[in-house]
């Protein structure tokens, strides 16, 4: 018993690598490269492919670094145009509508992004496939796991990529609708470049009243982040699912 449950690929508390991992990066990587972006250079695939695997490939899972992923985002990293990057934080789905419905990008619309989105994956030490039973858990097992860090350093680029007038989709049903422990609250937000205006979007659920606004203490929080590192701001909040995607 001892020796399964700490030696053996079923230890971790997450769910355990995406089948066909690399196949659906390769896949993904043709599909972006032809479609989303014809006419752009054309990507080495099975090198994108190469490099995100080496990331962590034979390493022990819990010991990520932003290190670890440099080649990838050097090989790989996309930019996204002046004002049209689209932040969120617990708002995915509505903030991909949104972005889709103006033209506007995140991060899962950019190259690396698209590839890993959905997925999970991690390694064995000393092997050199997958370990699709089980991966850590970020709360139960460790912080710097390979999927956490991924996202972590592609977000990071990203946001210090971003100029002109950027967005982010905040969550105005839950109590803090900016979180300084999320990805957004603790990689993108302190990132920012100077001369960015960051437009902040609260909207709640319908049929609910809205738990925080622009004015409550959470949101001031994010500003006084902004603040030092002169991003502009401006605030939204009060907007139902419908007049967010509608009019506004
Ligand atoms: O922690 P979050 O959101 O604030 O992260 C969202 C934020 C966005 O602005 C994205 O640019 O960070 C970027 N990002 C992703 O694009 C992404 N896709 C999938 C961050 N995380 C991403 N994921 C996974 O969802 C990842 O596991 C991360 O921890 C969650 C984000 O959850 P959240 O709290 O809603």
């Amino acid at each position: 018993i001892y020796k399964w449950h700490h030696s053996g690929l079923n230890r971790w508390h997450g769910r355990g690598s995406t089948a066909d991992f690399q196949k659906i990066i390769q896949e993904r990587c043709d599909d972006y490269t032809q479609q989303i972006q014809p006419g752009a250079r054309s990507r080495n695939c099975q090198g994108i492919k190469q490099a995100f695997t080496s990331a962590f490939i034979s390493k022990d899972p819990c010991k990520a670094t932003k290190e670890d992923y440099k080649p990838l985002l050097d090989l790989a990293y996309t930019t996204v145009p002046c004002n049209k990057a689209v932040f969120w934080s617990k708002t995915k789905e509505l903030a991909h509508e949104y972005a889709k419905r103006r033209g506007l990008l995140t991060l899962e619309d950019t190259l690396l992004g698209s590839l890993a989105d959905g997925l999970s994956w991690c390694g064995e030490p000393g092997s050199p496939d997958l370990n699709y039973q089980s991966c850590p858990d970020w709360k139960k097992d460790c912080r710097t796991n390979y999927f956490s860090v991924f996202w972590e350093a592609l977000s990071e680029r990203f946001a210090e990529n971003v100029c002109g007038t950027v967005q982010v989709v905040l969550n105005g049903s839950i109590e803090n609708a900016f979180d300084k422990m999320s990805i957004f609250g603790r990689v993108e937000a302190p990132n920012l470049r100077q001369m960015v205006t960051l437009k902040a979007w609260l909207v709640h659920d319908p049929g609910k009243p809205p738990s925080d606004s622009c004015s409550g203490p959470s949101i001031k929080e994010l500003e006084s982040i902004l603040n030092q590192r002169s991003v502009r701001f401006i605030c939204r909040d009060n907007l139902s699912r419908d007049q967010f995607l509608g009019s506004y």
